[in-house]
């Protein structure tokens, strides 16, 4: 494996910025590739209908990039009773590739559920991310995982939900209802 901190990539240009070594062929000695992308557009269903954002998936030496920019989130609210508070936001990778809304009061029960290749308790799913925390209605976040690189997700989905993640309760955090879906896409390249 390459050492991380010898490049870095040019989201906008996938071009790979180096600052120790002399060409992109050094930059990427293992493949000799250009940076491999893919995004998800995520659009709030009839529950958050002004939910916009894109997460981007890039490959890095030992796993996945994934960078969120999320906005249209609903207010938070304190948990009242026995009701979840509203954010922040469970976040996942769900299995089936499709944000079909479905039932409005249920929406996208399409997406299946977590997206759980090696069989895992929930907290520790391949597609487990960071909840979401929402700064009047907007979320940004970057974030490191080793549990997939960018081509075994294509064709999944992100879903972003109602209530925060536990982390705990089984199969799916507790986290509530489904806001928002994105099915995730390589990215189409300048270069391409
Ligand atoms: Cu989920």
């Amino acid at each position: 494996m390459s050492n991380p901190k010898r490049y870095r990539a040019n989201p906008t240009h996938n071009r790979c910025l180096c600052w120790q070594c002399q060409s992109l062929d050094e930059c990427w000695p293992d493949s000799g590739m250009p940076t491999r992308t893919a995004v998800a557009r995520i659009k709030g269903g009839p529950l958050a209908p002004r939910i916009r954002g894109i997460v981007t998936f890039r490959d890095i030496p030992g796993g996945t990039e994934v960078s969120v920019d999320v906005s249209g989130l609903p207010a938070y609210r304190p948990a009242q009773g026995n009701k979840s508070p509203v954010g922040p936001h469970g976040f996942h990778l769900h299995e089936n590739g499709s944000c079909e809304v479905g039932d409005p009061a249920d929406p996208f029960t399409a997406a299946g559920s977590h997206w759980n290749p090696t069989n895992q308790p929930h907290g520790n799913h391949a597609g487990d991310f960071p909840v979401l925390f929402s700064n009047h209605g907007r979320a940004i976040m970057t974030f490191f995982t080793d549990k997939f690189q960018v081509a075994d997700i294509i064709g999944k989905t992100v879903i972003i939900h109602e209530n925060p993640d536990d982390y705990r309760s089984q199969p799916a955090g507790n986290s509530g209802k489904r806001l928002a879906c994105g099915v995730i896409r390589w990215a189409r390249h300048l270069s391409d």
